[in-house]
């Protein structure tokens, strides 16, 4: 499936840049031997992760709160060495890292993009700017010692060589150590339709059976599977070595259930497809009706997401007056690809639109619950997740 011409999601830029975006051909595809579901074309990562990345993990008060249950849990299942140490791969601003710091934990966050790295730094992580490869595992090993457990969330779909990810983990995990990651889950993204997780840093969009297939290879294996309501629906995975620890029945019911719902099957697919399309149509249709009959529409969090979203619906300025977001480096320029101008928060407050896209999602609990004026005040919410609804 194509979704067409893309820019690079987290690009937000300012006028003088319009002529150097890049743009590459957003295609997916299935692989009908392991499972694998991805993007084609893969941008380099350089031009995604760097010195002036716009994504903050901070900015979400409750996947802050997700984050140090997510290191309790960890702790309390894994850390049984008298000394532990504890590595994640990509740290960002060290929002789940600083759970173990605050407890004395040895730990080191890998982050290429330098400026979420410095954040982290600030919050007192040990941080070391770099892509996590084999030979950062290599060097890791030889100046601290093998991890009791690597830690990870919303980032091993980032990374395009996912062999160089097993290898390192290999290299880098003590004999009993466990590696956990979680990600935007595949069987979410088709049961609710939600083709906004596919962008430019989400290489791949993974299920058990395909994370079993892909790390197997590489002498780990599939220990236990934890559904997660993050981001849309997201899943937990727990590796360890092989033979070091037992299977979770977990695991093989979640496969069984991804057999069952055909993530193996090309049909699946093609209906997904025919879902998108639907879901472009219908918001294109809404949001020019409402412009039509001269109501003010703007968006609500200036998302990774939200760059498939406008790109692949086509829609612009003319449609969206403005993107509220709370993320400073974002703000002031205009969405890459689109050029929405994206606004400080204080902009959708001073004067609501008529109507809000709740791009942030996966957030709605959140941001209704502090958004309750804009509600009584007659503003609409327009959601596209799982349906082009208002509310
Ligand atoms: O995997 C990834 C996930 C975890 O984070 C990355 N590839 C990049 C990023 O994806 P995203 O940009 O789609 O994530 P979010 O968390 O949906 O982004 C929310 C955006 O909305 C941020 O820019 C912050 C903003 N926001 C806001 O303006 N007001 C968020 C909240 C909760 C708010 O109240």
């Amino acid at each position: 499936m194509s979704f067409g011409r893309m820019p690079i999601a987290n690009a937000f830029l300012k006028p003088c840049q319009f002529g150097d975006e890049y743009f590459y051909e957003l295609a997916t595809a299935s692989c009908g031997s392991c499972g694998t579901f991805q993007i084609i074309d893969q941008p380099d990562p350089g031009k995604m992760f760097h010195e002036a990345y716009a994504f903050f993990t901070r900015t979400s008060k409750r996947m802050v709160a997700h984050f140090a249950d997510y290191a309790g849990w960890v702790q309390r299942e894994f850390l049984d060495a008298a000394d532990p140490f504890v590595v994640e791969i990509g740290c960002n601003d060290g929002a789940m890292l600083e759970n173990f710091a605050k407890r004395g934990i040895r730990h080191l966050g890998i982050e290429p993009s330098a400026n979420v790295a410095a954040e982290a730094a600030r919050h007192g992580i040990r941080t070391t700017v770099s892509f996590f490869n084999s030979q950062t595992a290599r060097q890791i090993r030889a100046h601290d010692e093998p991890a009791d457990a690597i830690v990870a969330a919303n980032v091993i779909c980032h990374i395009p060589d996912l062999n160089e990810v097993a290898r390192g983990v290999s290299e880098l995990l003590a004999d009993r150590g466990v590696f956990v990651f979680e990600e935007p889950y595949l069987g979410a993204m088709i049961e609710k339709g939600s083709y906004d997780q596919i962008y430019d840093e989400h290489v791949f969009i993974f299920s058990a059976g395909s994370v079993q297939n892909a790390f197997r290879r590489h002498g780990l294996d599939l220990i236990d599977v934890l559904p997660q309501a993050t981001h849309g629906g997201s899943m937990r995975y727990v590796l360890a070595k092989q033979g070091a620890r037992d299977a979770r029945p977990a695991v093989a019911e979640a496969v069984a259930r991804e057999v069952q719902q055909g993530l193996g099957r090309p049909e699946t697919y093609e209906t997904f497809r025919s879902r998108c399309e639907s879901s472009r149509d219908a918001l294109v249709d809404l949001i020019r009706k409402l412009r039509a009959e001269g109501r003010r529409v703007a968006g609500y969090g200036a998302t990774s997401k939200s760059t498939t979203v406008l790109n692949y619906c086509g829609l612009g300025p003319q449609d969206i007056e403005f993107i509220s977001d709370t993320t400073p480096v974002k703000q002031n320029k205009v969405t890459p690809g689109t050029h929405i101008p994206v606004l400080p928060y204080e902009a959708f407050v001073e004067r609501y639109p008529d109507y809000a896209v709740l791009f942030a999602w996966n957030h709605e609990a959140e941001i209704l619950a502090k958004e309750e004026k804009f509600a009584a005040a007659g503003g609409r919410w327009i959601k596209f997740v799982p349906e082009v609804i208002v509310t």
